[in-house]
C-alpha cells in the first residue's frame, strides 16, 4: 500500500477506535446482558463443520487462516493459532466490517466478552494502550478489500488477543475511504456481538 494512502487510513482507524471510546461503549455499557448473550462462540460452533478447514483448534506457523464477517459476528475463527499466523477477511454481510486485533495485556484476565463491556474508563488502558496488531478492513461482498490497514494481518507475539469490528450499525462501503472519524450515532458492531478472542502460541 502506497504510504500516502496509509497514513490517512491509519488516521482514520485511530479514529474510528476513538470513536467507539467515546460514544460507542456507552451504547455498549447499557446493553452489557445483550452483549453477553451473543457472544459469538455458540454460534461458530454452530457453523463449527462450515467454516473449520483444520482438524484442531491450532494453525501451522506462517498459515493463513480465513475469517468470515456477518453481521454481525466474526465466523470460522479459531480458537488458537500459532505466531506468525496470517488473518484475512471475507465479508458475507450486507455491511462493510473491520478486523481490529488488539493484543491483551498479559495482567488483564478478563474474557473478551467481558472486556468489551468495560465502561470507557477501564477499556481505554487495555484497547488504548498501543496501536492495534493489525487492522484488516473488508467491503461487503470482497475478500480483504481494501485489506490491511495497520500491520499486513499477520500476528506475530503470543498473546491474547481480542478480536473487534468498530465501525458503526448502518453504515455503507464508503465508510472505508472516509477521512476522520465515521459520522454516525449508531453503536460500532462490536456492541452488536462482532467480537471474539484469539490466542496466538
Ligand atoms: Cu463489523
Amino acid at each position: 500500500m502506497p504510504k500516502n494512502n496509509t497514513t490517512t487510513i491509519r488516521r482514520q482507524v485511530a479514529a474510528v477506535a476513538a470513536c467507539l471510546l467515546a460514544l460507542g461503549l456507552a451504547a455498549c455499557g447499557d446493553d452489557d446482558d445483550a452483549a453477553a448473550d451473543e457472544t459469538p462462540t455458540t454460534e461458530a460452533a454452530d457453523n463449527e463443520t462450515e467454516t473449520e478447514t483444520d482438524t484442531g483448534s491450532e494453525a501451522p506457523e506462517g498459515e493463513v487462516v480465513e475469517i468470515t464477517a456477518v453481521d454481525w459476528a466474526f465466523e470460522g475463527l479459531p480458537e488458537e493459532v500459532a505466531a506468525g499466523t496470517t488473518l484475512s477477511l471475507t465479508n458475507e454481510g450486507d455491511e462493510p466490517h473491520e478486523l481490529v486485533a488488539f493484543r491483551i495485556p498479559d495482567s488483564e484476565t478478563r474474557p473478551v466478552s467481558e472486556i468489551v463491556t468495560l465502561p470507557e474508563e477501564e477499556l481505554g488502558p487495555i484497547f488504548g494502550a498501543g496501536e492495534p496488531a493489525t487492522v484488516i478492513l473488508a467491503a461487503t461482498g470482497t475478500t480483504d478489500t481494501p485489506g490491511p490497514v495497520v500491520g499486513d494481518g499477520t500476528l506475530t507475539e503470543p498473546g491474547r488477543y481480542a478480536i473487534v469490528c468498530f465501525l458503526p450499525v448502518g453504515a455503507d462501503d464508503s465508510i472505508l475511504e472516509s477521512e476522520g472519524p465515521p459520522e454516525s450515532d449508531a453503536p460500532p458492531h462490536v456492541s452488536q456481538g462482532m467480537f471474539a478472542e484469539l490466542v496466538v502460541t
